[in-house]
């Protein structure tokens, strides 16, 4: 029954029936009401609440779980938000992140954390999913907005600021930032967490942080806070008269090039650049979040571009008049630290969701859902058909770079493997639907050259921002969202130092997920790095210190497969290609999370991509190394072009 009191403090509404629950309660009532709905299909949005409980959720949300778990459990139901306990707060995220995109975004979970250390240990991820434009709640837990008891443990206490606590720090890093010091601030901190997750071009961290005695705190909801809610998920459509200028700009390409992105996977525009790319003859280069864009094995496909790319993809970005980046937000990595793309005339078209990525590298700006402008693109193009001469280029380059791959794949039984053998048995051994999973070290690059992707959700490399870490978490992540498909986690021994403690999480849940530890003692990808900018590989490997007081000395004796191992991981220890193959098998027949273990020599790398990447080098130096380093910078520095010249011109 409606109050006869006025709508004042502690109430939402005077007309409508009310539910009392705690503000964490409503919450996961909230969530486990969200739908969305794209291209006709409509389902739930959040698979679950991945948390790690602490003081701060574990009366306020972790209460609510469990209710909702009990409740699910009496009524023989599915419970509305499906708890998982991980170990490390950051790799939660990575984990849901990975589930996100591994989903086209039209899925994700939502992030628990206790006060202080547990919710600044998401900051990462949570920059991590806005850098990549992937959905993902984040719940960190507030220290008390009546502040009575302060300061509590794990308070940050400034003494210039009263509101402020750690978790500010979310601030920039999200797309969306709400924090709930009262109960009637849910409803709008909730929507507008929504709105952001389920928008193409905004999506990122959504963070609502939530203070621990308002989590506790009962109130009077109304009813239709806990409607089902369907979010759309919108294909917004190009403007006529810019698709026909960008069209007009094509027709007038003798050398076009696609550079394609992340957006043409999550729009599932792969068809449609497949039939554009055949239709027209305009050879596709990839982006590494836009890998597997275009099928490895099509006609007009040259593989990755940019500083990690392939020579043929390279060439013709050196020469291109008109590039058309598709969903791409051109990386440093994408445009070689902008020196990809040095046609003096070369200009851009920017089919992009977000206007942000649209105006890039000055380029004609078509705000769109990639597959709706592709689509619009082919039309208006017509019978356009790049020349006989340049097609047989593209022929030419791509067969050359094949032919390289195939070479420096082949493994040869009997001797030990080094990392390009490694990734080509395992990328003829998966099943062509498999998910290869990376992030960081020296494989993100190799796998962006060598890769060949046969499904546009096969290729999972995450590299907007290079996480060490993510490889363990994020596999998990995608396994769990397509529990029909081998995850083959590649993980340097780096970045399985940083956090291999996931493993526990996917025994508990019986993720399956096949990591491939490659070890090499240390980092090949900043050794080779430190290198080549007159750093001597310094302190880039895995080594006891040595008499003269350098990291220099013995390899450490650590045993990562037996660390595998004790964290509840069936392991398999492989040398040669034979034993490797056999490991990649086994593993492919079991149930279970099996570890392949195989030692590498960090210093044989992958082919070259006559490309940069731009590290600034030591100006002045008394090291030959260095000195020799800079100059060889200042070189690449003077064909870097800034790339702004307008392109509508
Ligand atoms: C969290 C984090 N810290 C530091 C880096 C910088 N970094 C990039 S690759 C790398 C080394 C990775 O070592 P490993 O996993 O063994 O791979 P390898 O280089 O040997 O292939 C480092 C330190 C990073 N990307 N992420
Ligand atoms: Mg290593």
């Amino acid at each position: 029954m409606a109050s006869t009191a006025p709508k004042t403090t502690g109430k939402l509404t005077d007309t409508e029936p009310t539910v009392r629950l705690t503000v964490a309660q409503a919450t996961v009532r909230f969530l486990a009401h969200q739908y969305v709905e794209h291209d006709g299909q409509q389902h739930k949005f959040f698979a679950g609440c991945l948390g790690i409980f602490g003081h701060g959720n574990v009366a306020g949300i972790g209460q609510a779980l469990l209710q909702d778990e009990i409740d699910a459990a009496e009524a023989s139901t599915e419970p509305g938000l499906k708890y998982v306990l991980g170990r490390n707060e950051q790799a939660m995220v990575h984990t849901a992140v990975a589930y996100a995109r591994q989903q086209d975004r039209h899925r994700a979970w939502a992030v628990t954390a206790s006060v202080g250390p547990g919710s600044t240990n998401m900051l990462t991820g949570a920059a991590l999913a806005t850098v990549n434009r992937l959905p993902v709640l984040l719940l960190p837990s507030d220290t008390f907005a009546t502040r009575v008891s302060s300061p509590v443990l794990q308070e940050l206490e400034l003494p210039d600021s009263g509101d402020v606590t750690v978790n500010d720090a979310f601030k920039p890093l999200s797309r969306y930032f709400d924090r709930v010091w009262r109960p009637e601030q849910l409803p709008a901190a909730l929507l507008g967490a929504m709105r952001v997750l389920t928008d193409p071009a905004e999506t990122g961290a959504a963070t609502v942080a939530l203070p621990q005695d308002v989590q506790a705190e009962a109130f009077d909801w109304p009813e239709s806070l806990f409607a089902e809610r369907t979010w759309h998920i919108a294909r917004p459509l190009p403007e006529p008269s810019v698709i026909a200028r960008a069209a007009e700009m094509v027709r007038a390409a003798r050398k076009p090039l696609i550079v394609a992105g992340g957006g043409v996977i999550y729009s599932d525009a792969n068809n449609a650049l497949a039939e554009f790319a055949s239709q027209t003859g305009i050879p596709v280069s990839e982006s590494q979040a836009g890998k597997g864009s275009l099928l490895h094995g099509h006609p007009q496909s040259v593989g990755a571009v940019g500083s990690t790319g392939t020579t043929a993809a390279n060439a013709l970005a050196g020469d291109a008049d008109v590039i058309i980046g598709i969903g791409t937000r051109y990386s440093d990595f994408t445009s070689a630290s902008r020196t990809a793309f040095n046609n003096p005339d070369v200009r851009f078209i920017n089919i992009n969701v977000a206007s942000l990525d649209s105006v890039k590298q000055g380029g004609i700006s078509v705000v769109a859902d990639a597959r709706e402008a592709i689509e619009s693109l082919s039309a208006a193009v017509g019978d356009f058909r790049v020349s006989d001469e340049y097609r047989t280029r593209v022929d030419e380059l791509a067969t050359e770079w094949n032919a390289t791959v195939s070479d420096v794949c082949r493994a040869d039984d009997g001797q030990p493997l080094n990392q390009n053998q490694v990734i080509g048995l395992v990328n003829t051994l998966s099943d062509p639907r498999d998910v290869v999973v990376c992030a960081a070290g020296s494989m993100p690059g190799d796998l962006h050259k060598l890769w060949r992707t046969r499904d546009r959700k096969g290729y999972h490399v995450e590299y907007g921002f290079s996480c060490m870490g993510y490889e363990i978490a994020g596999g998990i992540g995608v396994r769990m969202a397509a529990p029909d498909r081998d995850v083959f986690i590649m993980v340097g021994d780096g970045s399985y130092l940083m956090m291999a403690t996931e493993l526990v999480t996917a025994v508990q849940e019986g993720v399956k997920v096949i990591p491939v530890l490659v070890q090499n003692h240390g980092f090949a990808s900043i050794g080779g790095l430190s290198e080549s900018l007159g750093s001597q590989r310094f302190g880039t490997s895995y080594r006891y210190r040595s008499e003269d007081g350098r990291l220099a000395g013995d390899k450490l004796p650590v045993d990562l497969a037996a660390n595998a191992a004790s964290l509840g991981a069936d392991v398999i220890r492989a040398t040669t290609a034979a034993e490797f193959c056999d490991a990649v098998k086994a593993a492919k027949a079991s149930d279970r999370t099996t570890v392949i273990h195989v030692e590498t020599d960090p210093l044989t790398y992958a082919p070259d991509s006559h490309s940069w990447w731009d590290v600034p080098v030591s100006q002045v130096s008394t090291l030959a190394s260095t000195q020799s380093a800079y100059a060889r910078y200042v070189d690449w520095k003077k064909v870097q072009r800034p790339l702004v010249n307008p392109s509508d011109r």
